[in-house]
C-alpha cells in the first residue's frame, strides 16, 4: 500500500461549523489530496455519522476516507479505512470488525508500541507527536526527528509522522524515513493553499 505524502485530519473542533468542515475537505481534495481522516473527539455518534456521510457523499470516491477511533461509524458510513490509538480498540479486534480489505492504521508514541503494532494486522503506523502539538489533549512526549529516524528501523510497514508538522518542517520529516505526515492545524487556515504548498516541499 502506497501512502499519500500528505495525509490530513479534518477535526471539527478546529472549525466554526460543519459547513466549513466540509469547505475544507473539498479543497484538500482540489489540491489533490486522497487520503483524509475524520477525527472527532467530542461529538456523539449520531453527530458524527452524519458528518462521515456528508464528506463521502461530497468527495466521491477518488479521496480514501478513514474514521478515527470508531469502528462502528466507519462501517456505517462505509469509510475505506479505520485509524486507532493506544487507547481505542486493539488492531486485531479492530480488524475483525472492518474486515480484511479496509485500511487499518495505529497510532504509536514510542519505540515499544511501534514494535507491538508492527506484529499486527495494522497497514500503516503512526508515530508522535514529532513536534510539539496543541491539537492533541494529554500528547505523549516529543519524539524528534531523530526518534522518528529510530521508528523508521522498527517497521517496514508504510509509517506515517504526526505532531506538530508544518509546511516548514515537513521535509525534514520525509527524509527521517516517514512516507507520509498527518498534519491539522496547518491545513486548517487556508486548506488548499497549504496543502499545495505541502505538496511543493514534499515532492
Ligand atoms: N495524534 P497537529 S499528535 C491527532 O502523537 C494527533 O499520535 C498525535 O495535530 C500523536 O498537526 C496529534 O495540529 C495532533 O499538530 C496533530
Amino acid at each position: 500500500m502506497l501512502l499519500p505524502r500528505l495525509y490530513p485530519i479534518l477535526d471539527p473542533d478546529c472549525f466554526p461549523d460543519a459547513d466549513a468542515l466540509f469547505s475544507a475537505a473539498e479543497e484538500l481534495a482540489s489540491a489533490g489530496c486522497t487520503l483524509l481522516q475524520y477525527r472527532n473527539k467530542s461529538g456523539n455518534a449520531r453527530q458524527m455519522l452524519e458528518d462521515a456521510r456528508e464528506l463521502k457523499a461530497r468527495l466521491g470516491p477518488s479521496i480514501k476516507l478513514i474514521m478515527n477511533d470508531r469502528a462502528d461509524l466507519c462501517l456505517a458510513a462505509d469509510f475505506d479505512g479505520l485509524h486507532v490509538g493506544q487507547d481505542d480498540l486493539s488492531p486485531n479486534s479492530a480488524r475483525r470488525i472492518i474486515g480484511p480489505t479496509r485500511l487499518l492504521g495505529v497510532s504509536t508514541h514510542n519505540p515499544d508500541q511501534l514494535a507491538e503494532a508492527d506484529k499486527t494486522t495494522a497497514d500503516y503506523l503512526a508515530i508522535g507527536p514529532i513536534f510539539a502539538t496543541a491539537s492533541k489533549a494529554n500528547p505523549d512526549p516529543t519524539v524528534g526527528v531523530e526518534g522518528l529516524r529510530q521508528a523508521r528501523k522498527l517497521t517496514s510497514k508504510p509509517l506515517v509522522a504526526i505532531g506538530g508538522i508544518t509546511r516548514a518542517n515537513a521535509r525534514s520529516v520525509i527524509e527521517a524515513g516517514a512516507d507520509s505526515v498527518a498534519v491539522i492545524s496547518d491545513l486548517i487556515r487556508s486548506p488548499r493553499k497549504s496543502a499545495e504548498e505541502f505538496f511543493r516541499v514534499l515532492g
